[in-house]
């Protein structure tokens, strides 16, 4: 444990890392999949279980959060940690993202972002000093600098124009962050799929000077190839010495192509989203518990798996409480589906340690390929 925040590198295998960050509330070993709190709840899980799946950091919403229960209220009743009672760290996502998810509904100015709240459409303004103010009261670990990230289809203009928008918020969210020792500001880079935006909006944020560095703009509908295209370079124009973080990012093989590439964090709602809709994913791929082959199915969802749904219950369990709309249907795939995530991030971070990545990645592939699960 450290009163400071500091990223150690430990191992590197290709471009891959794996390493550690020390915050004061705990270490977060990287490369890390940080499971989504948006509304101060892993949806269907309690903190504790959360924490025996493995995750070592939480996500949480700037947007979300202010606009219930607010972030006054939050720090009024002892801050974020001790609201949900996760004792570990948490990043919070700066509200620009979650903010452009409501179109029309919003007003982009220089100054920030005016809109209406998708709960009672009352009227709220988002700045890059508000976030800060905000990501503060929440008692956020690590704070993500506010942002713009333009929706898809956009032109290169547009997306050029965004870019910079972000870069001059990213120098008034350091500005307005100020000296905090204990908590990390990450800038977010922009730019869309232009290697020459990525580069000006990479440039930028290097001189500003972040804790960290994150990759927004992407897993916004353009496809894994052309992510992957993005990855193949973007990671590089960052500091070595300061963790990457991937925004929103993803499916199990996006995440183990973006390790391979130096990405060294990422969140999504999807291990606990699709928990709820039935979807399991395991190391032999997708398994979609509505389907009727499962009635009668005595074995496990996952053979290999040591998750209380795996261990405990039958997929002809699973696929009836699924069908009778029982609540313990969404708590046990979710347990089951971040497990599985936390488990492929421990592989991840072991074959980086042991210079195995390589076969690694081979055998996560042809476990995936093996047909009917
Ligand atoms: N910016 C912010 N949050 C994000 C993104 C972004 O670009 C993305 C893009 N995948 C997810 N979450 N602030
Ligand atoms: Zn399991």
């Amino acid at each position: 444990m450290s009163d400071r925040f500091a990223f150690t590198l430990s191992a590197t295998d290709g471009r891959a890392r794996s390493g550690s960050i020390d915050t004061p509330r705990g270490t977060i070993r990287t490369p890390a999949f940080m499971p989504v709190g948006t509304a101060a709840t892993v949806k269907a899980m309690l903190p504790q279980s959360v924490r025996a799946t493995g995750a070592d950091i939480l996500l949480g919403n700037t947007y979300h959060l202010m606009l219930r229960p607010g972030a006054e209220r939050i720090d009024r009743l002892g801050g974020l940690h001790r609201f949900m009672n996760w004792d570990g760290p948490i990043l919070t996502d700066s509200g620009g993202f979650q903010v452009m998810s409501l179109g029309p509904l919003r007003k982009l100015t220089e100054e920030g972002v005016t809109f209406a709240s998708h709960i009672d459409g009352s009227r709220h303004v988002l700045t890059p000093e508000r976030s800060m103010e905000i990501q503060r009261l929440l008692g956020s670990d690590i704070v993500m600098a506010f942002d713009e990230c333009p929706a898809l289809p956009a032109t290169e203009d547009q997306v050029a124009a965004s870019m910079r928008l972000s870069m001059r918020w990213a120098q008034r969210s350091r500005d307005a962050f100020g000296d905090r020792p204990g908590h990390a500001l990450f800038g977010i880079m922009q730019g869309g799929v232009t290697r020459a935006l990525r580069e000006e909006s990479a440039a930028a944020l290097r001189g500003i000077g972040f804790d960290g560095y994150a990759i927004g703009g992407l897993a916004v509908g353009e496809g894994q190839e052309a992510m992957f295209g993005v990855l193949d370079y973007a990671p590089d124009l960052l500091p070595a010495d300061r963790p990457r973080y991937l925004m929103g990012v993803g499916k199990p093989d996006d995440i183990v192509g973006a390790v391979q590439r130096g990405i060294d964090m990422m969140d999504c709602v999807l291990p606990s989203r699709s928990g709820r809709t039935g979807q399991a994913w395991t190391r032999r791929g997708q398994v979609n518990i509505k389907n009727a082959r499962h009635q009668d199915d005595p074995r496990p969802l996952d053979e290999g798996c040591t998750c209380p749904a795996c261990t405990g219950y039958s997929r002809a369990y699973l696929h009836h409480v699924f069908r009778a709309g029982e609540m313990i249907s969404g708590m046990l795939l979710t347990w089951h589906n971040l497990h599985y995530y936390q488990d492929l991030m421990a592989g991840l971070r072991a074959a980086i340690a042991a210079g195995r990545l390589d076969a690694f990645v081979a055998d996560f592939h042809a476990l995936r390929a093996g047909g009917d699960i």
